[in-house]
């Protein structure tokens, strides 16, 4: 049963954690873990937004981390990003729901679909966003900057015990990102690395203090860059999504 002894505001409005990187960087793979360290401590949920089908949502089930219900999928069509930064609405309806369902909600992970290095969260969506890059992406991907990469609340490097096979320096990469961010938080992380676990965790429980107290203002991490997409047709569209609200 909702807790009604509380205002409505604070009942049903969960902390929205946006997790978004180019793809195969780790996201579900990290939001699973997420799920497995604190589903104990925090009421979680997790929207994921794949482009055609629910394919990560079904991943993230399958883990079994989390109740399969609290689960949902957004399916985005043609543009990934038009979801997590222009047109918010399904995704915003989608973690509405969950959170009167299952309220009172403290954590809801919203998985960004974005295919490229530099979509990101319109804080319209999120009240706070990591931004994952992995090791095998190349230890340079953190120099190329992007909005993510400067301005996420949190940036993974993800996947460090490949680092050996793939060439990357990790301590430099991280070194990288952390130039690039002025001063913001960078986590060198792998699900084999159980500190670094403990860091993601710890990472999420103090932000979830922060925001439930009023302490954190959401930021925009800025637009992307105009970018190209082929739709289920196979016409190229080519956009830009250049507003920040
Ligand atoms: N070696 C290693 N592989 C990982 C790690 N995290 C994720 N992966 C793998 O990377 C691949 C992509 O992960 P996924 O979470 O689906 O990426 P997403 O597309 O960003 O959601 C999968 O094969 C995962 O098993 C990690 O810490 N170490
Ligand atoms: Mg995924």
């Amino acid at each position: 049963m909702p807790d009604t002894t509380q205002p409505e505001t604070t009942r049903t409005r969960s902390f929205r954690l946006g997790v978004a990187g180019p793809v195969g960087t780790g996201k579900s793979s990290l939001i699973a873990t997420v799920c497995r360290e604190l589903a104990d401590e925090l009421r979680l949920g997790v929207i994921t937004n794949d482009i055609y089908t629910d394919e990560d949502a079904r991943l993230l089930r399958s883990a079994g981390v989390l109740d399969p219900e609290r689960i949902r999928a957004v399916e985005t069509g043609a543009c990934p990003h038009t979801a997590i930064r222009d047109d918010v609405t399904p995704n915003l309806i989608a973690v509405e729901d969950l959170e009167r369902d299952f309220a009172p909600l403290d954590v809801v992970l919203v998985e960004s679909g974005g295919d490229n290095l530099t979509a990101t969260f319109s804080p319209a969506l999120v009240d706070a966003q990591i931004f994952v890059l992995d090791v095998a992406g190349g230890g340079d991907v953190a120099r190329k900057g992007g909005p993510g990469i400067a301005r996420a609340d949190l940036l993974v490097v993800n996947k460090t015990d490949l680092a050996q096979y793939v060439g990357v320096d990790v301590p430099q990469m991280v070194k990288d990102a952390e130039a690039a961010r002025n001063g913001k938080p960078v986590l060198a992380l792998s699900r084999h690395d159980p500190e670094s676990v403990a860091g993601l965790k710890e990472w999420v429980l103090a932000m979830t203090k922060i925001v439930r107290d009023g302490g954190h203002t959401p930021i925009d991490p800025g637009p992307m860059a105009p970018h190209s997409h082929v739709d289920e047709n196979g016409v190229l569209i080519s956009h830009t999504h250049a507003h920040s609200h």
